[in-house]
């Protein structure tokens, strides 16, 4: 193993030379030359070559690393030297392997860094003038690293350098749906990157370089498999090629989870019942846990769906969510594993606010878990729609560390052909006030521990990563992997700053580059909300594959699957009552917040039918009847997708043409998806208004029968119905 290791390490550093083709496949890693030749040459003035002690492989992988970048970005070899004392040197590494660093760097300072944070500082010695990256551990170094090439990737001063850095969030992690024949349950980029079959002899070389990505922006764990979970995956023959991920991983700081299939103490276990309370049950869990542990010795944990969307969990033999989370917990205790029990659930009988089921199940468990349980509540009530309010659990549980889940990969976003930079969303979610503790009491701090003292906190995205080339099938979909990294390390970054670090680190520095991309980026978000749910609209995409528009939806196995329960147009008006009137959800929240949502006048627009039933002819906040602004919202989202091509139009022959031409196909795509939202939601919503769509718009040019019969068997990611 450790030789292939070692040919792999030979083979990523082949591939990172400049002038591999601009496929994509480096993401935001582009080490080519820098084209600025003045600050070329100032950085060469500063940096003659890095010096780094220690070898464990945490430090092998920074050396290949910085050499590769340095080489690259300067268009010609950067020495290792191996004394400290050369002018220009950057010096990496920990007080214990390094004396230079023990004797140079303030230890408090360091120290209250933790085990993952980092400092960078230009130091004077005499006639020296030296770049030092210090961490307590390797791991803290290799982050510093990345952040150091990033320095010089966006072209950054490092003439003065003091930056301290440690993550707010401990476990930031990524879950990917991907089942074991390699299809990817909701998609849109290939199929699994996990090579299943041909593991554990065969190592793509990808497994690296998925590794140094994450690596790069801070994430620390990644749950391999899907929550709609396979039990196989905890058979030994799995456990090996686990195992040979897991050793890959290991020097980058990336630890391993799997999830959890209940019922597997029956499926691969042969006992007659799952049940947590049975001692041969729990004896099960236990036994496979060590076992776990024997082939991967710092396995992270489990991530699991129980009692949801018809996965098997302890309410099938009338046990709780605890009684489930807690056998799993004690299990995974002595060796220091971790529990994401979802708060993803449903309850079999249809509710009549689905909104309200995850709070109504899980409050009152709050504090009957075990300490090493965490309760993995998605973003919003209802289920990653295009845009929604925070979830009401944030803030009420808190005796719980909840740990957050977003979505990365697009399922309700127009999925592999539309542009929209999610930073912008994570951080109107983690800004939120829940008021949990009075004014500033913020999901972030829920989330990040920091309100309620909690040790463990943790930070999810669901993956957008498969095996095409540019791994996450858009370029921009790369931006969302990076974004969502960057804000589980500090959720306080501005969405604008990270735009700005990704387009200069993926396409170019140039300001003509940068500008119009990033104005794009940030405005794209909204836009894709405006042409496909406004105002607070929900759940009116098409059945199963979830691709396109389907207000009409209204039959299928379960209400709440329908498009109809969630808009509730009729003749009199339209959206979800969610205030005493109706179904009362407003009560989830805390008072400020109830008082806000549950006011038609202080409710913002952005979330105007999620809480309320209104008329047609309700006035809106601009003057225009509800009907019209409607109408008008849908427009503005879909013309605006002309404006976002004419940025992308500004920056032709500016970057590579490979992915230039790339996304400008695919945002021709999304301007005529952004229509057909627009027309398909219009036309129907227009069955109830019976009021004309403003003069000053132009009128969709089919009917509404045309986009009801239109039909998608094969869109990608579907999964099958259980
Ligand atoms: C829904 C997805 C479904 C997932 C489910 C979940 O459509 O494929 O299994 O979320 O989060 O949005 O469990």
């Amino acid at each position: 193993m450790q030789n292939k290791i070692a040919i792999l390490f030979i083979f990523f550093t082949f591939i990172f030379q400049p002038g591999f083709s601009e496929d994509g496949y480096q993401l935001w890693l582009r080490y080519n030359q820098i084209d600025d030749e003045s600050l070329l040459n100032s950085y060469k003035a500063a940096i003659s070559g890095y010096h780094l002690e220690g070898n464990s492989r945490t430090n092998e992988v920074i050396k290949k690393e910085l050499s590769a970048a340095l080489s690259g970005l300067f268009g010609e070899n950067v020495s290792e030297l191996s004394s400290t004392s050369a002018n220009g040197l950057v010096i990496i590494g920990t007080p214990a392997n390094s004396s230079f660093i023990s004797a140079n760097i303030d230890k408090t300072s360091l120290n209250a860094l933790g085990e993952e944070g980092y400092l960078i500082q230009s130091i004077k010695k005499g006639k020296n003038k030296q770049i030092v990256i210090a961490a307590n551990k390797d791991i803290g170094c290799l982050y510093g690293t990345f952040h150091f090439i990033k320095l010089l990737q966006t072209h950054q001063n490092i003439d003065d350098l003091d930056i301290q850095t440690a993550p707010k969030v401990n476990i930031r992690i990524l879950n990917h749906w991907d089942n074991l024949d390699r299809t990817v349950e909701r998609g849109y980029a290939g199929f699994s990157i996990w090579d299943w079959h041909r593991l554990p002899d065969y190592i793509d070389p990808r497994y690296i370089d998925y590794a140094r990505a994450n690596a790069s922006i801070g994430i620390n764990g990644t749950v391999l498999t899907n929550v709609n979970a396979n039990a196989l995956v905890l058979t030994p023959s799995y456990l090996e090629k686990v195992k040979v991920l897991a050793d890959l991983f290991r020097p980058y700081g990336l630890k391993v989870y799997l999830t959890a299939r209940f019922s597997a103490p029956i499926e691969i276990g042969g006992l007659e019942t799952a049940d947590p309370l049975k001692p041969d049950v729990q004896n099960w869990w236990n036994e496979k846990v060590k076992e776990i542990y024997n082939y991967v010795p710092d396995f992270g944990g489990f991530l699991v769906k129980a009692n949801s969307e018809g996965q098997p969990g302890p309410q099938n033999y009338d046990r709780t969510h605890v009684d489930g989370a807690n056998m799993l917990a004690d299990a995974l205790k002595p060796f220091n594993g971790i529990v994401m029990w979802r708060a993803f659930v449903y309850s079999d009988e249809e509710p009549v606010d689905r909104a309200k089921q995850a709070y109504n199940e899980f409050k009152p468990y709050d504090g009957n878990f075990r300490d090493n349980v965490m309760v993995q509540v998605k973003n919003g009530a209802i289920d990653f729609q295009p845009r929604e309010p925070f979830h009401p659990l944030f803030g009420a549980m808190p005796q719980t560390p909840l740990m957050m889940e977003f979505q990365i990969t697009q399922e309700y976003l127009g999925q592999a052909t539309n542009l929209a930079y999610l930073s912008s969303m994570y951080k109107e979610c983690l800004d939120s006030d829940t008021y949990a503790k009075g004014k500033g009491s913020t999901v972030a701090k829920v989330v990040d521990g920091s309100l309620d003292n909690h040790k463990l906190s943790g930070i999810a995205g669901v993956s957008n990563i498969g095996n095409d080339r540019n791994w996450t099938g858009h370029t921009f979909g790369q931006s969302n992997w990076y974004a969502f990294g960057r804000l589980t390390w500090n959720h306080e970054l501005s969405s604008e700053q990270i735009a700005d670090e990704w387009i200069r680190m993926t396409f170019s520095n140039d300001e003509d580059v940068v500008q119009p991309i990033k104005d794009m980026m940030l405005a794209s978000h909204e836009i894709v909300v405006k042409y496909m749910t406004p105002l607070g609209l929900h759940h009116m995409m098409g059945g199963d594959h979830h691709y396109g528009p389907a207000p009409w939806i209204k039959d299928m196995p379960r209400a709440d699957w329908t498009s109809v329960y969630y808009h509730k147009a009729d003749s009199n008006g339209i959206g979800f009552d969610r205030t005493e009137t109706g179904s009362n959800a407003i009560e989830q929240y805390f008072p400020e917040v109830r008082k806000m949502f549950g006011s038609v006048d202080l409710c913002p627009d952005k979330y105007l039918l999620w809480f309320h039933h209104l008329p047609w002819d309700y006035k809106m906040r601009s003057g225009n009847s509800l009907w019209d602004e409607l109408c008008y919202e849908y427009y503005k989202g879909a013309d605006s997708v002309g404006w976002m091509q004419d940025q992308w139009h500004s920056v032709k022959g500016k970057i590579d043409q490979e992915r230039y031409d790339r996304v400008d196909m695919l945002l021709t795509i999304q301007q005529k998806e952004a229509i057909w939202w627009r027309n398909s939601c219009l036309l129907y919503f227009q069955t109830f208004s019976n009021k004309p769509i403003p003069k000053s718009l132009e009128k969709p040019e089919m009917d509404l029968n045309y986009y009801m019969n239109l039909s998608f068997p094969y869109a990608p990611g579907i999964r099958p119905r259980w």
